[in-house]
């Protein structure tokens, strides 16, 4: 088969891609190596930027999340005895929404087969040839175990951290940059109320803790656990109690109640660079990890397929080749920043581990740094407009 754009993985990156795409005429093809109800099933991120928010809305992707959605106007950062409001708006004039990925994707989903969208579920063996010439091919097996092949003009890997697109890439021409943390992530969603108006973030001698929600009805929570940890090891007793003990303040209570999904996620810091080979280009978690303490990883991949949507719907459309050949360089200017933020934000709230020579003065740094950050109007627009994404103008 034929198409103009080949697009592997259907996550917000390709979904929203192809919207992108159609909206202006042009027409893609979406490969994906799982069902469409385990995708639909993934709970991730929670917290969407007003420039990714004004992207869906664009696209005609936000109906339910202006709906459902909850703009945030402000966050919680907190230490053993005292908790503090970052106020966003007086801060640098932005909010957030808090609508789940799960969420964002369903909606995406329903919109791109109403559309006709051809979406081919559960492949197996996909591959990229000959991206560096004029006739780029994606090659997979389908669901029906039949070979299949497109021939496509450019090829979007939107494939994510485990993907075959950045290993398309030779690595004589990758540059790769990555930090493993030495804590992980436990996380729940949990059927309760949420015990808080905007997300708290807390820093404890036991470790990070952090209270985000879905809904007025679902809580979603987070606490940091050893790299090698594994979720047999805790029960919703042990995670409602380590959860109470690191978020405790006078005069609050956290409200428990039964888990509907937990996991364990690593993080890592990682940047592959250049997002472009040929007619390949690498948009999302396919060329770029943060650790969710910023709640980047969403909103990069949006600020990315909107980049990459407009360059190709420039070159397809009109012939011209410019927006395409500044892609790499203008995408990776946001992807550092949010990388730095995600950085700072994780290495600032979380324990560093015992067997770490320098801890002591580690944490006194974080506590330096959260105190500054608390009580300076300078340091709080700082992390205000690296949070609500304002830093850099959207594409
Ligand atoms: P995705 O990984 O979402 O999608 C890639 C798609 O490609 C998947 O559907 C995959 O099945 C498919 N695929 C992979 N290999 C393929 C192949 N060979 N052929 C065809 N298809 C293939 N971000 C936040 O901001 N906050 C969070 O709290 C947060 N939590 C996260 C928790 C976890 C466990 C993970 C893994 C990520 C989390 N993230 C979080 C980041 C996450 O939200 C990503 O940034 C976001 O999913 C990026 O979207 P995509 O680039 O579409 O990649
Ligand atoms: C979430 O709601 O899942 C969430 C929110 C903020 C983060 C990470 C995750 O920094």
């Amino acid at each position: 088969m034929r198409t103009q754009v080949a697009i592997v993985g259907s996550g917000p990156s390709g979904l929203l891609l192809s919207q992108i795409l159609a909206k202006h005429g042009v027409e893609s093809v979406i490969v994906e190596n799982r069902s469409k109800d385990y995708v639909l099933a993934r709970i991730r991120a929670g917290v969407i930027e007003h420039g990714a928010v004004d992207v869906l809305t664009q696209y005609g992707v936000a109906d339910r999340l202006h709906r459902e959605g909850m703009r945030h106007d402000g966050v919680y950062l907190q230490w053993p005895g005292e908790r503090h409001r970052i106020d966003f708006v007086e801060s640098c004039g932005h909010s957030v929404w808090v609508y789940g990925q799960t969420e964002i994707t369903k909606d995406m989903i329903e919109i791109r087969e109403a559309d006709g969208q051809q979406i081919f579920w559960d492949v197996s063996d996909t591959a990229i040839h000959d991206a560096d010439t004029d006739h780029p091919r994606v090659t997979f097996v389908d669901a029906d175990g039949s070979q299949q092949s497109i021939e496509a003009d450019y090829v979007a890997g939107c494939d994510g951290f485990h993907g075959v697109s950045r290993q398309t890439i030779p690595e004589s021409v990758r540059t790769v940059r990555e930090r493993v943390y030495p804590y992980a992530w436990l996380g729940i969603l949990a059927e309760v109320a949420p015990s808080t108006d905007e997300l708290i973030y807390a820093l404890h001698p036991d470790g990070f803790a952090m209270h985000s929600m879905r809904s007025d009805h679902v809580s979603r929570l987070y606490l940091q656990v050893h790299p090698d940890e594994v979720i047999e090891s805790w029960s919703d007793d042990r995670i409602w109690t380590a959860l109470s003990t690191r978020m405790a303040i006078d005069g609050w209570e956290l409200r428990s109640g039964p888990t509907l999904e937990k996991s364990i996620t690593p993080m890592r810091s990682f940047v592959s660079a250049p997002m472009r080979w040929g007619r390949l280009f690498l948009a999302g978690d396919a060329s770029h990890i943060v650790p969710p303490t910023g709640a980047k990883g969403l909103n990069l991949a949006i600020a990315d397929v909107k980049r990459l949507g407009t360059a190709l719907v420039s070159k397809i459309n009109d012939g011209s080749d410019a927006l395409l050949d500044r892609y790499s360089d203008d995408a990776l200017e946001r992807v550092w920043l949010s990388t730095h933020f995600s950085w700072w934000m994780t290495s600032m709230l979380h324990m560093p581990p015992d067997t770490d020579p320098d801890r002591e003065f580690l944490l006194q740094m974080q506590m330096t740094q959260l105190k500054y950050v608390t009580t300076s109007t300078a340091a709080m627009t700082g992390l205000a407009e690296n949070y609500t994404g304002s830093v850099l103008p959207y594409p």
